[in-house]
């Protein structure tokens, strides 16, 4: 029998509010669990999601311009900091241009769950030993109020465009909430996917194999797990669609049939007409304005914004 969650975890009382909301909605950040993350990084594989391997080779290309943007001028010592560093695929080009350039700095990767912190830190011993790795179990901002106390420049990545997940209100309170402890020597490295070709950026979210379709679906797997849940996956499809209006992809889980579930852990009974949906992400794509905009906003300012041949994706540093 499944250990299941009491109706007062975060998750249970997500899940209690958002399926009493019209539309029904949960957060994507709920799909990270073990299933969901081993499926995001076949998603980061896929022939159709480009955005990784945009950035993978936007860091390559440019990482000399990049590490000279975050890295302070002088000798003194300085911390990268990576909130959600996940596999560090992307993050070890930067790590490699720094060690190579023998910068005197530490390596500080920020999550909240322990475990992938420690997967992390023993491939990146194992690849690159004489890095220093000082992993901080935490919540973004805490974090970065913690490192705030120590001396010398903190250079904060935020890659893979997670910046689109949060609404437009929650990002400008998230960037706000990030800078306020950051000093004006610090610096921000985003990762921002753009607006581009609608078709494109549908595909990245409907892939032919199905997993992002699986990845999402996910999701209800989780929530007969962990809340005892009985959603039967026979009758739900995955859905999205890219409004170039509000340049945002969003994504659902649609109930083929009328129906009811029951989750124990919460005591509730939740009705699905036919064809409801539950809207489980928003990715939002971004342009130039947008992004100086949003930096305007936060108080901060866009110093550099790197970007490859097509403009599909940008990294822009940005000092407070
Ligand atoms: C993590 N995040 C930036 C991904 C995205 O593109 O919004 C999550 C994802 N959802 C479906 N595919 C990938």
């Amino acid at each position: 029998m499944p250990h299941l969650a009491t109706a007062n975890t975060e998750l249970a009382r997500h899940v209690a509010a958002g399926l009493q909301k019209t539309p029904k909605t949960l957060s994507s950040k709920y799909f990270y669990d073990d299933a969901g993350s081993e499926l995001f990084q076949q998603i980061m594989g896929l022939p159709e999601y480009y955005p990784t391997r945009t950035e993978f080779g936007l860091l390559t290309t440019y990482r000399g311009a990049i590490t000279a943007a975050l890295r302070p001028v002088s000798d003194e010592p300085f911390y990268l900091i990576e909130l959600g560093a996940g596999d560090g695929l992307k993050t070890k080009i930067l790590l490699r241009e720094l060690l190579e350039q023998r910068a005197n700095f530490s390596y500080v990767p920020v999550d909240i769950s322990s475990g992938a912190l420690d997967g992390l830190a023993a491939s990146l011993h194992a690849e690159l030993p004489n890095l220093r790795v000082e992993p901080v179990v935490a919540e973004y901002t805490a974090a970065l109020t913690l490192m705030a106390a120590r001396p010398g420049r903190k250079a904060v990545l935020f890659l893979g465009s997670n910046i689109g997940n949060f609404s437009p209100s929650d990002r400008r309170e998230f960037l706000r909430a990030l800078t306020q402890p950051l000093s004006p020597d610090d610096r921000l490295l985003i990762g921002f996917d753009l607006q581009k070709a609608p078709r494109l950026i549908r595909a990245a979210y409907d892939d032919a194999q199905g997993v992002t379709a699986a990845f999402n679906l996910n999701l209800l797997t989780r929530l007969n797990r962990e809340l005892g849940g009985n959603f039967d996956l026979a009758h739900w499809q995955h859905y999205t669609d890219y409004d170039p209006i509000a340049g945002v992809v969003r994504s659902f889980l649609v109930s083929t049939r009328a129906q009811q579930v029951h989750l124990e852990a919460l005591d509730q009974t939740v009705d699905f007409a036919a064809w409801e949906i539950i809207h489980t992400e928003n990715s939002y794509k971004f342009t130039q304005p947008l992004i100086s905009q949003l930096a305007t906003e936060a108080g901060l300012e866009a110093q550099n914004f790197f970007t490859d041949e097509q403009a599909y994706f940008a990294d822009v540093v940005l000092a407070p």
